[in-house]
């Protein structure tokens, strides 16, 4: 079993696209150890994203990260990390394959509906950002 950290980012947050992106992961044969609402300051969203602070977009993504509540999850499968990158398709929601969630709910490559880890490390880090070892006992 695998765990990776997924967001159900502000735009599909306010949107009201949060049941739906949970009725399908759990589909998908996704346990949720852990999920929590949140809204996170720009700095916040700045720490969480830092691997990308040297990029021209790095200030807009904070900024858009920060714009309204969000739902982070620590979720399990087996091969977590790939399968959540599968289900969520390509970051530009304009590329991403039929089926996927950026395709169904992402609206610009900025507003790509939800995020998801892309290694092992990245998700250790990202899941200790957001959760405390007590909050994910299951
Ligand atoms: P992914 O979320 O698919 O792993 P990353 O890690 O390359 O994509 O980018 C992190 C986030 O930054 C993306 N989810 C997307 O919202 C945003 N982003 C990536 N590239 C750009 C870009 N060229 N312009 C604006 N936003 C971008």
């Amino acid at each position: 079993m695998e765990q990776t950290f997924a967001i159900i980012k502000p735009d599909a947050f306010s949107a009201g696209h949060t049941g739906k992106i949970i009725d399908r992961l759990i589909q998908e044969g996704f346990r949720i150890v852990g999920m929590k609402k949140l809204w996170m300051s720009p700095d916040e969203a700045g720490g969480f994203y830092y691997v990308h602070k040297e990029r021209p977009f790095f200030g807009d993504l904070c900024e858009f990260m920060s714009s309204g509540p969000c739902i982070a999850m620590v979720l399990e499968r087996e091969n977590a990390i790939l399968g959540w990158r599968e289900l969520m398709g390509a970051t530009n929601p304009a590329d991403a394959a039929e089926g996927t969630l950026r395709k169904e709910f992402g609206t610009e490559l900025s507003r790509n509906a939800t995020h998801g880890s892309d290694a092992p490390e990245t998700a250790a880090f990202e899941i200790g950002y957001f959760f405390s070892g007590l909050e994910l006992r299951s």
